[in-house]
């Protein structure tokens, strides 16, 4: 893998899509915070309040699009190609709606299911919550298939193996509050990379980058690819 930039994306590039952040003023979904509804005790104690959460952010994708930003990356890709890796922690698909074809989404898809029996992985675009058989072994326990607190994110070692053969780290729209993702700017500048933040504002992690620019990210993004 020759990657050489690693642009790693956060709820802030959707914002302007439509589709709320998690820890911004509007970061609430009927009254919970992100912490109530994407934790495996929360779906124990109650899977109908956690499926419709993510029923309904699934069927808001629907009535969005990718804005400048998301477009902005999909051009970069024509241009760098398979030097380019995008790791997002978003469950949306507008990167791919954009263009962008090189995406990791280490916290998961909105449209896709896992099955807890099988371990399986599904495309989906319908409703979970009301308890569709699994594919592949027919069991009703299907689950977003989203990483929450305490779980393993995906592609980890194919993400540090980019991160630390980087040259350019560029961050955007993400609050660097959720670990693993806010310790890959450390990772990448440990190995050498420059490191670049893109986000509405300071970020719990600007400090540690080499520059930082702040603001909307459908300005700033085609501003930099530019
Ligand atoms: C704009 C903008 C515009 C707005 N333009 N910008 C103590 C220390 C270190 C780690 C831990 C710890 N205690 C616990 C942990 C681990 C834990 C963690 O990090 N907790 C923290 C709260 C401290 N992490 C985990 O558990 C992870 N797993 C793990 O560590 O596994 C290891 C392990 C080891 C051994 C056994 C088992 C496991 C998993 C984390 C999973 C996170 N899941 C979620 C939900 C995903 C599904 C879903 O979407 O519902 O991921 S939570 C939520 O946060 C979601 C996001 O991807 C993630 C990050 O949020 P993001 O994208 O940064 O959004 P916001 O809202 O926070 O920020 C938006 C930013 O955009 C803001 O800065 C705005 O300013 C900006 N913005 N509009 C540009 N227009
Ligand atoms: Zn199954």
């Amino acid at each position: 893998m020759l990657v050489k930039v690693v642009v790693l994306t956060g709820a802030g590039i959707s914002a302007e899509s439509g589709l709320a952040t998690f820890r911004d003023a509007d970061g609430l979904w009927q009254g919970h915070h992100v912490d109530d509804v994407a934790t495996p005790e929360a779906f124990h104690r109650d899977p109908a309040t956690v499926h419709r959460f993510y029923d309904d952010r699934r069927r808001e994708l629907r009535t969005v699009t990718p804005n400048p930003a998301h477009i902005a990356l999909a051009r970069l890709e024509q241009v760098l190609g398979d030097e380019l890796l995008v790791v997002t922690q978003n469950v949306d698909d507008l990167h791919e709606r954009a263009g962008s074809r090189r995406v990791v989404h280490m916290h998961g898809e909105l449209l896709s299911a896992l099955c807890d029996s099988c371990q399986g992985r599904f495309a989906w675009d319908d409703d979970l919550g009301d308890g569709p058989a699994c594919p592949g072994c027919g069991n009703d326990t299907l689950r977003p298939d989203v990483v929450w607190f305490g779980e393993m994110p995906y592609d980890l070692d194919l993400i540090e193996h980019a991160l630390v053969r980087a040259d350019l780290f560029v961050a955007i729209g993400t609050s660097g509050a959720v670990y693993p993702a806010a310790g890959f700017v450390r990772m990448a500048a440990g190995s050498g990379a420059k490191t670049l933040e893109l986000n509405l504002d300071p970020s719990e992690t600007s400090h540690l980058f080499d520059d930082a620019r702040h603001g909307p990210a459908g300005k700033l993004v085609p501003e930099w690819v530019a």
